[in-house]
């Protein structure tokens, strides 16, 4: 039996104002899920979004509200604690709410991993990898800032690839931030950029152009995802990677996207996905459609990150590397041993569940809900 299951907010401010075309982040709301077995085995997991109702429909307040009057009472109804039938209980009785059920999922996951004596990776059908490559995401909005930022983790060999969030200044000023910093790094520095939803079709016909001609190697999510026609058009259009990111939620979405060819490259996030078992679903259907894949965040602290690490480690083609630097963007660590950023890459842990250890008091003195 699920003897407890609880919901807990943690704010941690980021290292500095972190801009996107949706939302300014100068602190992030993690959203942590603690699963506690009646026989005492306690399994983790994180439903953290980005600018409250900003990005997604769930915010960490409604998550934590449904997790504790819909999600708990009917976990612990349930007769026995046994996976598959609590997943499946949750998917008949609870509509929508991704991200509160990736995070229940993943903490019964890492249950169902440690009392296996197995990493997550092995429960999710076995790792490929023991690390992952992580890129950073360049977004103090400021140009010269952004070069040297960009210069200081090449030199420190923690991100050789970078992603550029644009789309709140014009087309003209975005191109030219954009390739400033391309050029300024260099021909072997590959750099993306991430519209979140800003352009119309028009302005992204203008700007993917100019962007594929200054070498730029991915544009994500230009267009909004009521318009995954004009994501379709763009894809048969260009030559370079077009991602789909905000556009792709779960299994359902994944088939739709490329059944219509609505992007060459899928940003798979557990939370979008509304699990790492539907993570790996989206992944399947790509690589049976030819569509690249990328190991997509949401800005999640150590929990979120190290379960989509386990997720991302078990995909055959990982092509575009991923972006979980989540966990060192916040200027406090939950974790009794720090995740480890080496060459480039995050070590996927190889302990039994999730592989990683909460500071509970440290969780403590950072709870505001
Ligand atoms: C997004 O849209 O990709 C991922 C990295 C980052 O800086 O923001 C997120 C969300
Ligand atoms: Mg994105």
């Amino acid at each position: 039996m699920y003897k407890n299951i609880e919901t807990l907010l943690v704010q941690i401010p980021t290292i500095r104002p972190h801009r996107m075309a949706v939302a300014t982040m100068h602190t992030q709301t993690l959203v942590l899920v603690k699963v506690t077995t009646d026989d005492g085995v306690v399994g983790w997991g994180e439903a953290t979004t980005i600018g409250g109702l900003g990005y997604g429909d769930e915010s960490p307040e409604s998550i934590k509200a449904n997790i504790e009057s819909y999600f708990a009472p009917l976990m612990k109804s349930l007769p026995a604690a046994n996976l598959a039938q609590t997943l499946h209980a949750i998917k008949k009785n609870i509509q929508g709410n991704r991200f509160a059920k990736c995070a229940i999922q993943t903490a019964l996951l890492d249950i169902h991993a440690q009392r296996l004596g197995l990493p997550l990776s092995e429960v999710l059908g076995g790792r490929l990898r023991d690390s992952v490559p992580v890129l950073w995401v360049l977004a103090s909005g400021d140009t010269e800032k952004d070069i040297a930022e960009a210069q200081q983790m090449l030199k420190a060999k923690r991100h050789n690839i970078f992603k550029l969030k644009i789309g709140s200044r014009t087309v003209e000023e975005d191109v030219e931030h954009v390739l400033a910093i391309k050029q300024a790094l260099g021909a072997d520095v590959s750099i993306r950029v991430d519209l979140n939803q800003a352009w119309t079709e028009l302005e992204s016909n203008k700007g993917i152009q100019l962007l594929q001609a200054g070498g730029i190697d991915l544009i994500e999510q230009p267009c909004t995802t009521e318009n995954d026609d004009a994501m379709e058009r763009l894809t048969r259009k260009f030559d370079i990677a077009i991602m789909a990111d905000e556009s792709l939620k779960g299994p359902e979405s994944a088939y739709r996207l490329a059944k219509h060819n609505a992007a060459s490259v899928f940003a798979v996030k557990i939370a979008q996905s509304g699990g790492l078992l539907e993570s790996c679903e989206v992944a399947r259907l790509a690589q049976l459609a030819g569509i690249d894949l990328y190991g997509g965040t949401m800005l999640e602290g150590p929990v979120g990150t190290i379960a989509s690490a386990h997720v991302f480690s078990t995909f055959e083609n990982l092509a575009y590397g991923t972006e979980l630097f989540g966990p060192l963007l916040l200027t406090e660590q939950i974790l009794k041993t720090p995740l480890q950023y080496e060459n480039f890459e995050l070590i996927v842990p190889s302990a039994p569940g999730m592989g990683i250890e909460l500071d509970e008091n440290k969780i403590d003195n950072l709870r505001f809900k």
